[in-house]
């Protein structure tokens, strides 16, 4: 492939954007051999049947990370795949049934011309973009040969795999390393360590695995009679709960929008509250006050589903039956760690008792108050955090998130009385370094409301949950450490993490364009090219790709066969292979089983991929209950039996004292390298963002606060170059405030240079009312060769909270100036 000469095979900025009408774009994927026809759609024909003669249809489904995951079914014509729709599901469920543009176009991305098709390794400079074919057998044998001696060396932890969000396949998949008897087996067998995403990480650790929140099933929306769309856009990125947004709102619920930026959604509410970026923490903590001072909190659920009336001690752990002097008994046995539950009670002090009882036992636990029990001084959790954030009354929110008092007032009394309230969020949320605390404000809020755990009412909305398997199936011995990616830099650096050495050799890259998608690009960048070798795995060029020294061919989801267990819908798809794998690609199990193999360590993964699905899915529980591999072979939709009726809402089960949590015992940081834990990590608390806050000095040089969106016709980066989606959405736009845009003499079109002190992108503006003055809002998404210069996510910055390790994808200030260079 020396052809190969830039990253996505010659085909420039300038190439994509004089690609216009269907045609072009047809005959350009007609061009790679392949047959694609018109986008009929599927359901047209009966179900599972042939509906042409010599057509089959097979189940797979949409692997991308859009969060939908839609069943899939994939038609093939003398075997090629002419055309694809969602999957049919059985009876109610059927409402859930939702397919998108980026779904229908997927034909699409497996005829790419550019699709990538041998195994090639560089022959520049790296980054230089010059690349050489090669064979299988030269790629393992380097491969192997530096992994070899990198562990001779330096030990397995000198091998690092990163990977984010592109496969869940109990196969072939990797996020944060696991989730797949490949990479899981891979990594624990060499005691490689882990790099993981930094995406997502304020609402999946801070409220998934500290608070223990999950959410009602987004089915449960329609119950709400408000719906908050708070920080997220579910009209272009949720698509598949937007439509039940649609129903509630027929039957009369009211729509709420809080976003800087006019979205979809927004256009569709009934009350639109732009926010300044990064502040709605302190919106939160004085929604909390002015609903207390207004006698507006639902006492009963406070004291009864809620972590509110537990006493805790000085130290801030809770006070519990053992400090009374009663012996811990021994419970159920705990699964995961096959040993007996301790039970040691919570203590409240009850009002009808007139003292401390046990959480169970008391009829009427106080809500508020400090006391002396047993010699230690303690008070009620809701009493602490009352007492913590009395600063943020409505009047200073009003400043700070520069939103009018009566406005914040009436949003505090609708929430407060206008409920069921189902919150809508995600990384609108969760993209500040100080984001993670909003979790914990908006549990507070939720349960001095009640507005959680009940039909229509959630503080996010879940999926149908995580099909159950064999996790066994992913260890053959010990990880090392599992880090947040965006921690390479430090590590490079200092050849430490924490106290410890450490020194990363090899880094091999899956599932994941991390050097597109994660935080801080150029310091990553810079972080790589420290790394004797590394190694890519995907379906095609990427901005990450470009930077390795080998790159290997991974098949397209339809060309593979795999298990995806997360499931948006109760139908968690086996992937049924469609079509073989295309040119030379292999699937990641196949290649991590000849890397192993020439290790000598073949014993790893000497089963099949289909005993393997055996292991992992056909656990005693799930045969038990008619679940297991067969019920998803030969072409089968097998149901997650574990999803059911009852578990459509959140009965707080999973968190550490089964009630609602706003307040964590026991903080521990996500990566835990010995730094200290500060108390506030316990309770809600609002703090500026790290650099995109109002007073930061810097907004002398750069006025302007960053955000971001995912956009309709992206799934992140995937889509990035696919013919019929860029004919809808062409290059990347850059929104600014039309009053920003005059005070810079920006107009309508123009191009654009957007510039920090960390980095800068060229791309044409889109100037519009639609978002806040005062921010502007960078594309995801898109590739650098699809901007004229630089590239947005060099704006942004590896800094994380070490708490909690979030990508801060919106936490950065800029400037935009005309660019006087022309179009590219
Ligand atoms: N089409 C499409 N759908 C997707 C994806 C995709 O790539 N493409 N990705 C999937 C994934 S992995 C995710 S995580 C989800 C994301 O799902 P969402 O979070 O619903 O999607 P976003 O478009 O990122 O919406 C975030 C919104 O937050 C706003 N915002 C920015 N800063 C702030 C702030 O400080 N406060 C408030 N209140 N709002 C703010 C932004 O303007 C934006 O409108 O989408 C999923 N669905
Ligand atoms: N500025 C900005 N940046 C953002 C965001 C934002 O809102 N703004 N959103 C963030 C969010 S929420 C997320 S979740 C991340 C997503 O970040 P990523 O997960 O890095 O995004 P993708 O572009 O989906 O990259 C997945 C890659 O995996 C590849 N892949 C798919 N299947 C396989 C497989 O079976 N094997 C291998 N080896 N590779 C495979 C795909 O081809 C693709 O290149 O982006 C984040 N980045
Ligand atoms: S991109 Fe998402 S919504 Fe669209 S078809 Fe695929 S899984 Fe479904
Ligand atoms: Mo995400």
């Amino acid at each position: 492939m020396s052809e190969t000469k830039s990253p996505h095979g010659g085909l420039t900025r300038r190439s994509f954007l004089k690609t216009t009408g269907a045609v072009a774009a047809a005959t350009a994927a007609v061009g790679s051999g392949a047959t694609l026809v018109g986008l009929t759609p599927v359901s047209a024909h009966a179900e599972g049947a042939a509906s042409v003669e010599g057509e089959q249809v097979f189940r797979s489904s949409c692997r991308g990370n859009c969060g939908s995951k839609c069943p899939t079914q994939v038609v093939v014509r003398e075997g090629k795949v002419v055309r694809v729709a969602s999957s049919e599901l059985p009876g109610e469920d059927n409402v859930r049934r939702r397919f998108c543009v980026k779904g229908y176009t997927q034909p699409q991305r497996i005829y790419d011309p550019d699709r990538l098709k041998y195994p090639i390794k560089r022959v520049g400079e790296r980054g230089a973009g010059e690349w050489e074919r090669i064979s299988w057998d030269e790629a393992i044998d380097t491969i192997a040969g530096k992994i070899g001696s990198a562990m001779k060396e330096y030990g397995g932890s000198s091998i690092g795999v990163w990977s984010s969000y592109g496969s869940y396949g109990v196969l072939n998949g990797a996020m944060s390393g696991f989730m797949s008897v490949g990479y899981g087996c891979f990594i624990t067998a060499l005691g490689a360590t882990i790099f993981g995403a930094g995406a997502d990480y304020a609402q999946i650790y801070e409220q998934s695995s500290l608070l223990g929140v999950s959410g009602n099933d987004t089915t449960d929306i329609v119950n709400a009679k408000v719906i908050m769309s708070w920080g997220g856009n579910p009209a272009e990125a949720y698509v598949h709960d937007w439509q039940f947004v649609c129903e509630a709102r027929e039957k009369g619920a009211k729509l709420i929008t809080i976003d800087p930026q006019f979205t979809a959604s927004a256009m569709h509410s009934d009350m639109y509250v732009p926010i300044r970026p990064g502040t709605d923490g302190a919106l939160m903590l004085a929604m909390a006050n002015w609903i207390i001072e207004n006698e507006l909190v639902d006492v009963a659920f406070m004291k009864q589903k809620t972590v509110s009336p537990l006493l805790i001690k000085e130290d801030g752990t809770y006070l519990r039956m053992s400090d009374l002097g009663v012996e811990p008994t021994e419970g159920p046995i705990n699964p995961q760690t096959g040993k007996p539950t301790v039970i040691d009670l919570n203590v409240v002090w009850d009002a009808a008792a007139g003292g401390p009882l046990p959480a169970a036992k008391a009829t009427d636990p106080e809500l508020l108050g400090k006391y002396e029990v047993a010699g230690y001084q303690v008070q009620t959790v809701c009493q602490k955090v009352k007492d913590s954030i009395g600063e943020y009354t409505v009047g200073k929110a009003s400043e700070v998130c520069d939103i009018p008092v009566e406005t914040i007032e009436k949003l505090s009394r609708i929430y407060a009385t206008e409920g069921p309230v189902a919150v809508l969020t995600w990384q609108g949320l969760g993209h500040h370094v100080n984001s993670h605390h909003n979790y914990k404000n908006l549990a507070f809020i939720a349960a001095l409301t009640g507005n959680a755990g009940k039909p229509g009412a959630m503080m996010t909305r879940g999926g149908c949950g995580m099909y159950p398997v064999n996790t066994k199936a992913y260890f053959m011995g010990k990880p090392g450490d599992n880090i947040t990616g965006m921690y390479l830099p430090q590590i490079m650096e200092t050849g430490k993490w924490g106290e410890k050495d450490l020194t990363i050799r090899v880094l091999w890259i899956c599932n994941g364009n991390v050097l597109s998608c994660e935080s801080g690009r150029l310091d990553l960048i810079e972080a790589v090219k420290k790394i004797d070798f590394v190694v890519c795995a995907d379906t095609s060029m990427t901005d990450t790709t470009q930077w390795a020294d080998i790159v290997l061919p991974v098949p397209h989801a339809y060309e593979t066969v795999d298990f995806d267990p997360i499931c948006p819908t109760p139908y968690p798809t086996l992937y049924n292979k469609a079509i073989d794998p295309l040119y030379e690609s292999k699937t990641d199990i196949d290649i991590l089983r000849a890397v192993l193999g020439k290790l000598g360590m073949d014993k790893i993964l000497d089963k099949s991929d289909e005993e393997f699905l055996h292991l992992v899915l056909d656990t005693e529980a799930n045969l038990k209950a008619g679940g297991g591999y067969q019920a998803f072979a030969d072409n089968k939709l097998g149901r997650n039996f574990a999803f059911t009726e009852a578990s459509k809402i959140d009965t707080f089960k999973n968190t550490a004292t089964q009630r609602l949590q706003y307040y964590i015992e026991k903080p521990v940081p996500r990566n835990n390298f010995g730094q200290k834990v500060a108390d506030y990590e316990r309770i809600p608390y609002y703090e500026n963002a790290n650099e995109a806050y109002w007073d930061n000095p810097l907004r002398e040089k750069y006025p302007l606060m960053g955000c971001s969106q995912h956009h309709k016709y992206h799934v992140h980066s995937q889509c990035a170059y696919t013919p019929w989606l860029r004919e809808l959405e062409p290059e990347p736009l850059l929104k600014v405030n039309a009053t920003d845009a005059k005070e810079r003499g920006i107009e309508q079109g123009d191009y654009v240079r957007v510039y920090n002190d960390r980095g800068y992108a060229v791309l044409k503006v889109l100037v519009t009312e639609g978002i806040m003055p005062g921010v502007v809002s960078i594309p995801h998404g898109f590739q650098a060769d699809q901007f004229v210069e630089g590239h947005t996510q060099d704006l942004t910055n590896v800094l994380m909270n070490d708490f909690c390790s979030n990508s801060a994808f919106y936490d950065f200030l800029c400037e935009v100036e005309k660019y006087e260079g022309g179009e590219r």
